[in-house]
């Protein structure tokens, strides 16, 4: 697809949230941005939205700020990444680090989609993570997606 000094990589690991879960995001260098390509593994089972509660699935998909994938409350695990990351001060719905949703399939997903906002050189440092919820893409400023159930620092792929 392209040279692999132009790829950036993420390996996903869960919290509490999705305790089996792993695996990949590749970032590939395309003409004018990146194309990504994610697959994962044992992402929670589905469960429909309640009164006030919002349901399990598909799930809230976005780059964050900081490489840190630290759980210091297992409760509210990956807070260390920070919020959404956003370089060009955009509203929710429209940062850079804004995802589709994963929709998943007896817990897997694989999804590939292309982005114009960033180069995966942009990228490195910072983290993935997956959200309990789905984005509703208006709520400010994350898209009232839930609880972190995984991360993984974005890489250059070489390293
Ligand atoms: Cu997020
Ligand atoms: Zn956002």
């Amino acid at each position: 697809m392209s040279n692999m000094m132009n790829t950036a990589y993420a390996k996903l690991s869960g919290s509490i949230y999705a305790p089996n879960l792993f695996g990949n995001v590749y970032f590939y260098s395309v003409e004018d941005g990146t194309e990504v390509y994610v697959e994962v593994w044992g992402l929670p089972t589905y469960k429909p939205a309640t009164n006030g509660e919002q349901p399990i699935s598909p799930f809230g998909f976005h780059i964050h700020d900081y490489g840190i994938c630290d759980i210091t409350d297992p409760m509210d695990p990956y807070t260390s990444a920070g919020g959404h990351w956003n370089p060009t001060d955009q509203p929710h719905g429209n940062h850079a680090g804004d995802f589709p949703v994963l929709f998943s399939n007896n817990g897997y997903a694989r999804m590939s989609f292309f982005t114009d906002k960033f180069k995966p050189i942009d990228i490195i440092g910072k983290s993935v993570i997956i959200h309990q919820n789905p984005d509703d893409y208006r709520t400010q400023p994350s898209g009232n997606s839930g609880k972190r159930i995984a991360c993984g620092v974005i890489y250059n792929h070489l390293n």
